[in-house]
C-alpha cells in the first residue's frame, strides 16, 4: 500500500476525538449547547482582541482551538488502566503526570493521556484524564472483595479493539480502514449503559462508601463522564451559562482572570440524574455525567508554580463558601503578587515560552549574540508563552466534588503512591514540567542556529 495513505498517530487521534464529541452530544445534549455557547464566546472574543487573534495564530493555536476537547473516565483495575495505556499509544496520547486525588477525599489517583510534541499538540491536543479507583484505600473488607470480585467480571474492550492495538503494536501502523475501525470499537469503551451490573442494594452499600466507587464498579464500562471544549473567556462562559438553562458549579477554579492567563480555569455545569436499570429489574438512578469549560493559559515553571500553589492556598483559606464573584475579587487580590506581563514572567523565570523569528528575524543571517532578551530587544525574535497541556489537582477534586455531590473530606487522605500507579499502569508516566523546559530549549537552539546561519 501506498505509504501516504497511512493515517498517523495524529490522524487516529483526530477522528476518535471527533468521534468521541458527536456520541456525548447525542447522549448529553446539554453538551451541545454548552458547545455552542463556547463557540460564540470565542469568537466574539477574538474579533473584540486582535491582539489575543494574532498571539494565537502565532502558536498555531487558533486551528486547534475548535476541535480542543478534553475528557475523562475512571477505571477499576490494574488490568483495565494497562490496557487503556496501550489503546491511547495508537492515537499518539501517552501518560503524562502522576495525579494524587486521596488528599481531596476521593479515592483515586490519576494521569492525563495526551499528545507530547508541538506538531501532534498543533494538530490536535486531545487529552483524556484518567483515574484509577484504589480499592486498597477502603476500609471495610466486605465491601472492597465484593467490588474487587465485580471488577474482575468484566471486560471492558471489544475483543476487535484488543487485536487493533496488537496489530498497531506489531506494525507499528494502522491501515485507514482498520484505522476507522479502530475509532468505532474503541468508542465502544467509553459508551454510557443504561443498565447496571449490579443489583440496587449493592449500587447503595458501594454509594454510601463513595458515590465515585459506584460510578467505578457499577457499570460495564468506565463511560466518559464529560468533555470539555476550551474558551478564550470562561467568565463571560459561567456568566452566560444560566441562559441557556445550565446550573454551572459555584465557582471558577483555579487562578483568577488575567491579562495574562496561567495555568488551568475550569467550570462545569453540574451532573445530570439519569435513569438506570439495575439488575433484577429495580429502577434507580445514578448521577456521573456533566459537561465542563477550559481556559488555557501559560505553563509554569517550577519556580512560577510553586508561587501560584501558594498564592492558591492563601486564596482559598479566605474565599470559603464565598460566591463567584466574591471568590474572584479575593483570588484577584491574592494573585497581584504574581507578575501579570509576559516580560515579567519571562525574566522572573515564572513560564516556558516558545521562542520564534519575527520577519526581520528571518531576514537576518550571522547574528552572534546568544543573548534572547536582546535579541528579542533588536525585534529579531519574538516569546509566546508555551499553553499549559496538563492539568491542576486542587481544581480536579473541586471538579470531582462538584458533580459526586460530596464535600471535602480527609478520608483518604495523605496516601500518594507514584510506583503503585505505574506499576498498574505498566509504565512510567512522563514528568510534565520536562517536556515543557524540552519544548523552551527546541524553540533557542532553532532560532539562535537560524540568525547565526
Ligand atoms: C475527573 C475530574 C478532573 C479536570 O478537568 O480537572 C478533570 C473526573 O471527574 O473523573 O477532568
Ligand atoms: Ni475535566
Amino acid at each position: 500500500m501506498n505509504q501516504k495513505t497511512l493515517p498517523s498517530t495524529d490522524d487516529v487521534r483526530d477522528r476518535f476525538s471527533k468521534a468521541m464529541s458527536a456520541m456525548y452530544q447525542a447522549e448529553v445534549p446539554q453538551y451541545g449547547t454548552l458547545l455552542e455557547l463556547v463557540e460564540r464566546v470565542n469568537q466574539e472574543t477574538l474579533s473584540q482582541q486582535p491582539e489575543l487573534y494574532r498571539r494565537l495564530e502565532a502558536q498555531g493555536e487558533l486551528a486547534r482551538l475548535t476541535v480542543e476537547r478534553h475528557g475523562a473516565i475512571r477505571v477499576g483495575t490494574a488490568d483495565e488502566l494497562s490496557t487503556l495505556r496501550r489503546l491511547f499509544a495508537v492515537m499518539g496520547m501517552h501518560p503524562v503526570g502522576y495525579y494524587d486525588l486521596s488528599e481531596a477525599g476521593v479515592p483515586v489517583h490519576s494521569t492525563a493521556f495526551r499528545p507530547i510534541n508541538d506538531n501532534a499538540l498543533a494538530k490536535n491536543p486531545f487529552r483524556v484524564f484518567t483515574s484509577l479507583l484504589r480499592l486498597e484505600l477502603i476500609e471495610n473488607e466486605a465491601l472492597r472483595q465484593g467490588a474487587t470480585a465485580i471488577l474482575a467480571t468484566r471486560d471492558i474492550f471489544t475483543s476487535k479493539v484488543r487485536e487493533l492495538i496488537e496489530c498497531h503494536e506489531s506494525k507499528g501502523e494502522l491501515s485507514s480502514e482498520e484505522a476507522d475501525q479502530f475509532v468505532k470499537e474503541a468508542l465502544e469503551t467509553f459508551r454510557w449503559h443504561q443498565n447496571a451490573t449490579v443489583d440496587l442494594e449493592t449500587y447503595h452499600a458501594l454509594c454510601d462508601e463513595h458515590r465515585l466507587i459506584a460510578d467505578v464498579v457499577c457499570f460495564r464500562g468506565p463511560h466518559i463522564n464529560h468533555l470539555t471544549p476550551r474558551t478564550l473567556d470562561i467568565d463571560e462562559v459561567q456568566r452566560r451559562m444560566p441562559d441557556v438553562g445550565m446550573n454551572p458549579k459555584a465557582v471558577i477554579e483555579g487562578p483568577p482572570r488575567r491579562a495574562w492567563p496561567i495555568l488551568l480555569r475550569q467550570t462545569s455545569f453540574k451532573a445530570l440524574e439519569e435513569s438506570i436499570r439495575f439488575a433484577g429489574d429495580a429502577q434507580g438512578t445514578h448521577t456521573a455525567r456533566f459537561g465542563e469549560v477550559e481556559q488555557r493559559g501559560a505553563a509554569l515553571t517550577p519556580k512560577g508554580r510553586a508561587l501560584y500553589d501558594q498564592l492558591l492556598d492563601e486564596g482559598r483559606e479566605q474565599a470559603i463558601r464565598l460566591d463567584n464573584d466574591a471568590h474572584q475579587t479575593v483570588m484577584n487580590s491574592v494573585f497581584t503578587a504574581f507578575p501579570d506581563s509576559d516580560q515579567a514572567m519571562r525574566r522572573e523565570g515564572l513560564a516556558y515560552f516558545h521562542y520564534y523569528l519575527t520577519d526581520t528575524g528571518q531576514a537576518a543571517k550571522g547574528v552572534v549574540d546568544q543573548d534572547t532578551e536582546a535579541l528579542i530587544a533588536q525585534g529579531l525574535v519574538e516569546a509566546q508563552p508555551i499553553t499549559y497541556e496538563d492539568f491542576l489537582p486542587v481544581s480536579a477534586a473541586g471538579i470531582f466534588q462538584s458533580n459526586l455531590g460530596g464535600a471535602k473530606s480527609e478520608a483518604y487522605s495523605g496516601s500518594a503512591n507514584r510506583d503503585a500507579f505505574e506499576k498498574a499502569l505498566g509504565a512510567q508516566v512522563t514528568d510534565e514540567l520536562s517536556l515543557y523546559a524540552e519544548r523552551e530549549n527546541a524553540s533557542k537552539a532553532r532560532v539562535l542556529a537560524s540568525l547565526q546561519g
